[in-house]
């Protein structure tokens, strides 16, 4: 089973709603659970300088880097593992296009994003990318708790 590192921002913006005034947490999630999708790991975190630019050290070097790390760090997040099928593809489906406008309706970013600097959540676009993730963003390791072991659920 393949998993998936995903960031909720909560962020509180200067110009705009952001996740915590909005209340999106549980509307996050809740599309996640009603998947099927699993929630191997969960936390509400601060986010250190270091830590936001390991985590979009691809991007380093693009104009909007420090703008991006900036905003990673400018509040805490709702760090998330989910484990299922295809958990990756299905997760960045669920998620939408990187800019709001061309998110598909239907979509957490199509249906409550306007802007790519403010798109809500991150969502590994890879398995290895994912491994990396959860290493990174949960170096304590996760919880070996099982939910339930009916085979039609995850
Ligand atoms: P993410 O990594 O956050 O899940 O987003 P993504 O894969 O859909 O997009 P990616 O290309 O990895 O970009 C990472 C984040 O950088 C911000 N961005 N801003 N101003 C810009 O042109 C621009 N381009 C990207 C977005 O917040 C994007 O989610
Ligand atoms: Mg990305």
């Amino acid at each position: 089973l393949d998993t998936t590192v995903l960031l909720l921002d909560l962020e509180k913006a200067y110009d705009k709603p952001d996740g915590v005034q909005r209340g999106l947490i549980a509307e996050i999630i809740s599309r996640f659970e009603k998947k099927g999708f699993y929630l191997r790991g969960m936390k509400l975190m601060d986010v250190k300088k270091a830590l936001g630019e390991q985590h979009y050290a691809e991007h380093e070097g693009k104009p909007f880097f420090p703008g991006l790390v900036k905003y990673i760090c400018s509040g805490p997040v709702v760090a998330m593992v989910w484990e299922g099928p295809n958990v990756v593809a299905s997760g960045r489906q669920m998620i939408g296009a990187t800019k709001p406008h061309e998110s598909a309706a239907g979509t957490i970013r199509g249906d409550y994003a306007l802007t790519v600097g403010r798109n809500l959540i991150h969502g590994s676009d890879a398995v290895e990318s994912a491994k990396k993730e959860i290493a990174l963003w949960f170096p304590e390791g996760l919880s070996q708790w099982k939910s339930c072991q009916h085979p039609w659920i995850y």
